[in-house]
């Protein structure tokens, strides 16, 4: 674009905008409010992405492009107005366009709630590969559930997490479209008998309960391409509501109370990260957006392919994001064949074909197991057909493997009084992958090893990866801007690219500026500090950040722990020679998870305690951030020096922010657990710091025993004092953490958090070694960007894309 097209549009976009302020506000620009600014500019760019939306739909339809759909009970977008803006390149001429109006575009952006429509690594990872999907342009699209409230936003009121209803469709939203002509109804309860028509055996579902399922489209655009595909959240209605023709009194109340029964469905989103809750109102989101998702591609199929299903197998590809969408198999399996009238072989072979499964957690706790009665009497119909997969896999079975009648029944889908999950989705699906390598191992050789013996050829690995247009492009536009000033633009198409930054390795004209860019983002992280909890932190400091749920295997009582003890050094030799640190952490617990919220409590404590002391207070500062989300994220990740992966090691599957603070150039302080072991190798021992047990000897201890943590305990003063702490009022008046002492004491430290504290502690004296050599660490720095490129969720939708979707 040359400086003369750049005035032209400027000029027509600034037109536009003055008009659509006055239509959105019946004010004209100067008296109107900056939510109606930001109205009228999401709806003006809204007008340009629907328009290009239409078109790709048509150029879809016409050329009867395969199709994935990711079936996901949750996707965390983040705000989404200036990454259209970016992805149809107006942004320049926005920027530019809306200072002339004199108007202040960072508060316009505020204006933008952000979605929480997901816990945190499952429901970022659906948006990140939406995003590279459309990047790429790739037709694939996500199913979900339009929950009216998102994740509980978070306040830390007197140290403690309180939760808080998250209202963001309060002021609506402008990037969805509702099409209430596209509603399918989806049906509970009830009976189902069976009738002899003409020959063949037909299901008749009766007395149900019907449920109005309402799509919300929302556009995903692509970056700087024609690409629009479509993220599609199901609202739940009540059928008819209000409009019984007449009414007397009991059947008003009656209308009501149909009516919040059935907005119930979509109303929340369960709150637990990696953890089961076996509620019947999820088993019902479950099977809603299930239901009214495959109702719709079917049927969008048929019309594409003169009213046949013929081929749907080879041309859509139904993905399923855990085990939540489990019930896709059975579902498919009764369309086709209540509906469409196909025969079991026939249905079964479609079905398998189309059906592909990402597992997430290794974690026992998080696995999904339905008691049969609950799903037998929610959805008989699916339930029939769950019973009869499961019959005909054990025949199968029996066939293959006739005197391995225990394994045989190690396999059963339905045992023990529940429906497993994970079972019926292996069963159902010509792939199941993990989302690392370690992760996809423990799959193969633990988790389902009955199932990897059988279907060994339908195990794969496809290792996370996360949008660098988010995560790096539109977060820290600096560093973006340094790249592309550097090594071109490549990079922004093929994150690869950016391993043309080892012609920089040792230019110290390059690092300045870069070192320059980082301590600008930590001036922007510790304004934001300030004004959010009035804490002043230091940007010259290490800034050793680790933000993610709070959860006993994530060990923030690690860090915290640590923290205690080095601020305790601090105390005995104030001259400790070592580079001041500034701890920030930052993260939601399930607000049924009290051990979760004692360590919120804990770690805020633990800052009151240090940051009020001013004996160490130009070495170190806590701080506890509330409410993280995507939007936090975006300023977070850019000003990280240190990344905290510390995981138990065999726990967390993959991680996806150990791939965001890394494309920031933080340094990862980790265990050698899920992506950690492919970043370490992707940069090399030098570039990492990487401590304590590995996953082999975590399994060999919980499988044999061995491990004791009162011994550590008693040979380690360090730890000891640590622990006294914790119950003896050091932490404030009357706080009193014996449950975490129990834990770490009385029941063995399940996750092992004293066995590493050594390793733990080592580690963090070498973090602070490199850091006080600042050409080393830049370098360090510069290493870890250098070698992202193969954790852009790029390169895994590629990998998707060839190994178990087959697109060519
Ligand atoms: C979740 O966020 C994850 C797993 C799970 O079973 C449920 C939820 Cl809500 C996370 C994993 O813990 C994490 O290791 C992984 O990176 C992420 O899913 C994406 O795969």
């Amino acid at each position: 674009m040359n400086s003369s097209e750049k005035q032209t549009k400027k000029e027509a976009f600034k037109a536009d905008y003055i008009n659509k302020i006055e239509e959105v506000s019946g004010n004209c620009l100067e008296e109107s409010s900056v939510l109606k600014q930001y109205q009228a500019l999401a709806e003006l760019v809204m007008d340009e992405i629907t328009t290009q939306w239409a078109k790709i739909n048509t150029q879809y339809n016409k050329h009867q492009t395969k199709q994935v759909y990711f079936f996901s009970i949750e996707f965390l977008i983040g705000r989404l107005l200036k990454s259209y803006i970016n992805n149809i390149d107006m942004d320049e001429v926005v920027t530019e366009s809306l200072e002339e109006l004199g108007l202040d575009y960072a508060a316009i952006q505020e204006q933008e709630s952000d979605p929480g429509l997901g816990n945190g690594g499952l429901g970022r990872l659906m948006a990140c590969y939406l995003d590279s999907s459309a990047a790429m342009g790739m037709p694939a699209n996500g199913n979900g559930i339009r929950y009216k409230y998102g994740l509980f936003e978070q306040r830390i009121i007197n140290g403690e997490q309180v939760e808080v209803a998250d209202n963001w469709l309060k002021n609506g939203y402008p990037f969805e479209i509702r099409k209430p002509d596209k509603s399918v109804i989806v049906k509970y309860y009830g009976s189902i008998h069976s009738e002899n028509i003409n020959g063949s055996l037909t299901f008749i579902h009766e007395d149900y309960e019907p449920i109005m399922a309402v799509p919300y489209d929302i556009p995903i655009k692509g970056y700087h391409n024609e690409t629009v595909n479509s993220l599609r959240l199901w609202s739940a209605e009540p059928i008819d509501g209000f409009d019984l023709p007449t009414f007397n009194q009991g059947q008003f109340l009656y209308a009501i109370r149909q009516k919040s029964e059935a907005e119930s469905i979509s109303q929340i989103l369960y709150p637990n990260d990696s953890g089961f809750d076996g509620k019947l109102l999820r088993l019902k989101q479950e099977y809603f957006f299930v239901c009214a998702g495959l109702k719709r591609i079917v049927s969008h199929y048929k019309r594409n392919n003169s009213n046949s299903v013929d081929g749907f197998g080879e041309k859509i590809c139904i993905h399923i994001n855990d085990t939540h969408p489990a019930m896709c198999g059975p579902e498919l399996m009764r369309i086709l064949m209540d509906e469409e009238g196909l025969g079991w072989n026939d249905a079964w072979k479609m079905t398998v074909s189309a059906l592909s499964f990402t597992n997430h957690t290794v974690l026992p706790e998080a696995l999904e197991k339905w008691p049969i009665n609950m799903m037998n009497k929610l959805l008989p119909r699916i339930y029939m057909i769950i019973e009869e997969i499961n019959r005909r896999f054990i025949e199968e079975l029996d066939a293959c493997y006739p005197n391995n009648i225990e394994r045989n029944h190690s396999l059963s889908i339905i045992k023990d009084g529940q429906v497993h999950m994970a079972s019926l989705s292996i069963v159902t699906s010509h792939s199941i992958n993990g989302v690392a390598s370690l992760h996809s191992k423990i799959l193969r050789e633990e988790t389902f090893n009955g199932f990897y013996q059988v279907f060994p050829e339908r195990f794969h690995s496809v290792t996370n990866g996360v949008s660098p247009r988010r995560f790096l492009m539109r977060s820290n536009p600096k560093l973006k801007d340094l790249l592309n000033e550097s090594i071109g633009i490549e990079w922004e198409k093929n994150l690869f690219q950016l391993k043309k930054l080892s012609n920089y390795i040792n230019d110290p004209v390059f690092y300045e500026k870069f070192d320059a860019i980082k301590l600008a983002n930590k001036f922007y992280l510790a304004d934001y500090i300030t004004k959010h909890i009035d804490i002043s932190v230091d940007p010259n400091s290490i800034f050793d950040i680790q933000v993610k749920r709070i959860h006993e295997y994530k060990r923030q009582l690690l860090n915290a722990l640590h923290i205690l003890y080095l601020y305790n050094r601090l105390k005995e030799n104030p001259n400790l020679e070592m580079a001041p640190r500034t701890f920030i952490f930052a993260g939601k617990a399930a607000p049924g998870y009290y051990f979760a919220k004692d360590i919120i409590k804990l770690i805020n404590a633990i800052a009151y305690m240090v940051n009020n002391d001013k004996t160490v207070q130009d070495k170190m500062k806590v701080v506890f951030l509330a409410n993280f989300n995507v939007s936090l994220a975006e300023i977070i990740y850019p000003s990280a020096n240190v990344s905290e992966q510390i995981s138990t090691a065999g726990k967390e599957a993959s991680g996806t922010s150990n791939m965001k603070f890394m494309m920031n150039g933080a340094i990862t302080l980790g265990t050698m657990d899920g992506a950690n072991i492919e970043i370490s190798e992707a940069v090399g021992p030098t570039n990492i710091v990487t401590f304590g047990l590995t996953s082999d000897e975590v399994f060999h201890y919980q499988k044999y025993g061995g491990y004791h943590s009162v011994d550590v305990f008693e040979q380690d003063p360090r730890i000891q004092k640590v622990m006294h702490q914790l119950v003896d009022g050091t932490l404030g008046f009357g706080l009193n953490f014996q449950s975490i002492y129990d834990s770490l004491i009385l029941y063995n430290d399940p996750y092992f958090v004293l066995k590493d504290f050594n390793a733990y502690s080592d580690a963090q004296n070498r973090i602070d070694q490199l850091f006080r050599n600042n050409k080393t660490w830049t370098k360090m720095s510069i290493s870890n960007i250098a070698q992202s490129g193969m954790f852009s969720s790029d390169r895994s939708i590629a990998d998707y894309q060839r190994e178990i979707w087959e697109i060519k």
